[in-house]
């Protein structure tokens, strides 16, 4: 390495665009990762946030880079050293940003560690209608925030310009509403898209869902008092606390006439079955919007903005959108395709397990059990089971919705059971499931016509093989 050139952090810095060629430094190296950008797994608006610089500090929040392979591939690209006195040191006063994680229970599965993605195992997941926080899966996209709950404030604001800030106290002081809704993330059961063809993303089985209660005040109560008129804006977007090393916050909207709407239900809560909303989770201010993909639910609210435009998010922007299984990285345009909200009907088995053994009992039959959901609000009316590929069908028995649910408002998910008869001298059987909505939607067989690159919205049906015994 010492005859390569010598380039202090001010020349790296020029090169930030495709142009002049994109460099940046790790540690006391330069690299030149120009033709690297467009084929970065995480995406190439992720990296040009380091552009020019270093990216020591961005490695310290996506930690998934500390790896021999990454290492190596960086390497490759090297074309000089970085000046001494340029080298970015991590010192005391650049914090570990993972240090103040909340503990978590041993019970999930964890898909990732820094940022923290986990998800409880099905059979689990299923035990409750109200999920447990501890169950409940966490999707976390950058490290959890420090909350100083004395000066918490939300701020309000209309385009650039802020309009009001309320407290913690100032939100508990509207009139408290409580809504059963799942939160669903987009990309629930990408594990089995991803084995009908290659993608990228976190791999989800069927638990990044969770069912519980939110209270909170309703967010069209807190903007009617705000004389912002619904015609003339477009969207509502939200910002979290939790920000990227550039300082640029986790964020996301959804359409105006949506965060108006009595009857859609969305909150912004403080608790999570009757109890404060866990850090993990989004204390102290989570919005939930009730039927729409878990990204616009943001937590840890900080930040409410009336707009013309989208969130500018890249949550928002370049990622949670779905594409024609024939796009793949060389032709997407995520500029075109709209952003995902309002989840399709989807359902999962829980019990029993692929590749398990299954006792058969003495009528014949063994114990199936698990989740459907829809979006929108849409009631989940029918879950249908099969284990001859479709030639019979099994009606599943609807044990759990919410009773309080109104019409168009069926935000919670349904758990159904069954016990299934199956021919114990087959040895094993594929278990199948779909389950049909309000409005009479019900799911893809397969995942081959729906794939796409980025693995969300995995509805076709959930196939469960099970060994007999
Ligand atoms: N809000 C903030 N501020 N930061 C995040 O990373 N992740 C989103 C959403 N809200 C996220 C967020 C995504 S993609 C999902 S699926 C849900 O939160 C996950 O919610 P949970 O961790 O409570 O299960
Ligand atoms: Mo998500």
């Amino acid at each position: 390495r010492k005859d390569l050139p010598t380039y202090s952090s001010e020349e790296v810095s020029q090169h930030d665009n495709p142009n002049n060629g994109i460099w940046v430094s790790y540690k006391e190296g330069v690299y030149n990762i120009t033709d690297f950008v467009t084929k970065h797994p995480g995406g190439q608006n992720k990296i040009m946030m380091a552009a020019g610089g270093s990216i020591d500090p961005f490695w310290m929040v996506f930690a998934n880079h500390n790896k021999s392979e990454i290492l190596e591939l960086l390497e490759s690209m090297r074309i000089g050293n970085l000046r001494s006195e340029d080298v970015y040191k991590k010192t005391a006063d650049t914090f570990d940003p993972y240090a103040l994680e909340p503990v978590r229970s041993k019970i999930l599965k964890v898909n990732g560690k820094q940022p923290f993605c986990a998800e409880p195992p099905p059979p689990l997941l299923v035990k409750n209608f109200k999920t447990p926080k501890d169950v409940f899966y966490v999707r976390n996209h950058l490290p959890v925030p420090i909350i100083d709950i004395e000066n918490y404030e939300l701020e309000l604001a209309v385009e650039d310009d802020t309009i009001k800030t309320l407290t913690l106290e100032d939100i508990k002081k509207y009139p408290k509403y409580t809504v059963t809704s799942a939160i669903m993330c987009g990309g629930n059961r990408r594990s089995e898209m991803a084995d009908a063809k290659p993608l990228r993303g976190l791999s989800w089985s069927v638990g990044a869902i969770g069912n519980a209660s939110w209270s909170g005040a309703r967010l069209c109560d807190v903007l009617n008092g705000l004389g912002v008129k619904e015609e003339d804006y477009n969207h509502v977007q939200f910002e979290g606390m939790d920000l990227d090393p550039s300082g640029i916050p986790y964020g996301a909207s959804i359409p105006i006439s949506k965060a108006f709407d009595p009857r859609a239900d969305v909150l912004l809560a403080y608790e999570m079955n009757e109890e404060e909303i866990s850090l993990d989770h989004g204390y102290p201010i989570r919005v939930i919007v009730p039927g729409v993909v878990g990204a616009r639910n943001v937590k840890w609210c900080n930040k409410i903005i009336f707009s013309k435009d989208e969130s500018p998010s890249q949550f928002q922007q370049n990622d949670y959108k779905g594409f024609s299984p024939s796009i793949d990285w060389d032709n997407v345009d995520f500029k075109t395709a709209p952003a995902i909200q309002e989840l399709p009907v989807t359902s999962a088995i829980c019990i029993p397990q692929r590749g398990e053994r299954i006792t058969v009992d003495k009528n014949g039959t063994i114990p199936v059990k698990g989740y459907a959901w829809s979006g929108s609000g849409k009631k989940i009316i029918r879950v249908d089971v099969t284990v001859d590929q479709g030639e019979t069908w099994h009606i599943a028995k609807l044990v759990a919705q919410d009773p309080d649910a109104k019409e168009g408002r069926h935000y919670a998910w349904t758990l159904w059971s069954l016990d299934l008869p199956v021919d114990k001298t087959k040895g094993s059987v594929e278990i199948w499931v779909k389950a049909v909505d309000s409005a009479y939607n019900t799911q893809p067989e397969s995942f081959k016509n729906i794939w796409n690159l980025r693995g969300f919205l995995c509805n076709a049906y959930h196939r469960v093989k099970v060994d007999l015994v």
